[in-house]
């Protein structure tokens, strides 16, 4: 009844206002706000907004979407009324561990939350790597594994950081410390974005914690075979057959400020470098134009991650990215590559080298 009413009454003064319009040429402002006004008073909202809204980085990658998903059933266990969600398109390898965990994907989040939503971010907490708005949210939870960056909250918050390999070892000690079950389906996804962040511990940021909570879901999740899940899973990520060399570039992408100036790096972890190599002349030219695109970025990298020789070979479009890398790696760029050795991981081998180099040459 009352949104009928609200209704009339809008069509009444919708009509007054084509009304005053013609006698006396109505500011087209006023009319403008008349109707955007009318939008909000009738626009459904999706979403219930007592609700905590939980997700990931931007561009997210197995680890980001599984702990939204995992942290979620966490503290709906706890009778919190959370709901998972993700900042951008799956890609194929975290399509693959939810098709084999019988697990839906969780929804895009809505642009349009009100300031001041109860929002928990798990594997990450940069603000450069989150929602739009986020500093006008309350964060209440951040569970993750990455460097602090600049998050600041007024009220108080549930913390939990380590440095671990994935977020979803974290989340997997959770559920262990509080004697909540783990069931099939948590299991074989934590174990999924364990073997997805660590690249099946090959990776310098594995801990041993890794390795054990692994092992714990394994039983549960009832994989037999490690290596082959594994490979299947580094398989599906390494077919970049269908994107476009722009998509390719901003899959794993992701953006960092040292100094005041921000750096984009893109990351393809693949079984098939060859294919990404071949075509380093079409992506240096996106990557110049992604450059200038978003003109706030001092610097663009693509680094592309053979994970079977353990190697990363890193893009450089031009300067200032040549000198940068040049000296803050020690190393000879030929041909626009540069070839950074078992340096695989962008958290723990690559943005701490740039934030050192960057702190030297303020
Ligand atoms: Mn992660």
């Amino acid at each position: 009844m009352l949104s009928f009413n609200w209704q009339l009454i809008l069509i009444t003064v919708n009509l007054l206002t084509k009304f005053v319009l013609s006698i006396d040429r109505l500011d087209e402002l006023m009319l403008m706000n008349l109707l955007s006004k009318r939008n909000l008073l009738t626009k459904k909202v999706s979403y219930n907004q007592n609700q905590l809204f939980i997700f990931g980085h931007i561009n997210p990658d197995t680890d980001a979407v599984v702990s939204a998903l995992v942290f979620a059933d966490y503290l709906r266990r706890q009778k919190i009324n959370a709901k998972p969600y993700r900042l951008g398109d799956l890609n194929k390898e975290t399509k693959f561990v939810l098709q084999k965990a019988g697990v839906k994907p969780p929804k895009l989040l809505p642009d349009d939350l009100p300031e001041g939503t109860a929002v928990a971010l798990v594997d990450h907490n940069e603000s450069q790597q989150s929602m739009v708005n986020l500093t006008k949210m309350h964060v209440k939870y951040v569970v993750d594994h990455h460097k602090l960056g600049d998050l600041t909250t007024a009220e108080p918050v549930y913390l939990r950081f380590e440095p671990m390999g994935s977020t979803a070892t974290i989340l997997t000690k959770l559920y262990r410390e509080n004697k909540i079950h783990i069931g099939k389906k948590i299991a074989t996804l934590l174990l999924s974005a364990i073997l997805s962040d660590t690249l099946q511990f090959r990776s310098s940021t594995t801990t041993n914690d890794d390795r054990l909570m692994l092992n714990y879901l394994l039983r549960i999740a009832q994989i037999v075979d490690i290596d082959s899940y594994a490979n299947e899973m580094f398989t599906a990520k390494s077919d970049l057959t269908g994107y476009s060399i722009e998509q390719i570039l901003l899959l794993d992408y992701k953006t960092f400020v040292f100094n005041g100036q921000v750096w984009g790096i893109g990351f393809a972890e693949t079984f098939n470098s060859s294919y990404i190599l071949n075509r380093k002349d079409e992506l240096i030219s996106t990557m110049l134009e992604e450059k200038k695109k978003k003109n706030n970025i001092t610097g663009i990298l693509f680094s592309i991650i053979d994970i079977a020789k353990i190697r990363n070979f890193m893009i450089i479009p031009g300067e200032p990215e040549r000198s940068v890398i040049e000296e803050a790696f020690n190393v000879d760029i030929q041909n626009g590559i540069a070839d950074l050795g078992s340096r695989i991981s962008r958290k723990k081998n690559i943005v701490p080298t740039l934030e050192s180099y960057f702190k030297l040459n303020n």
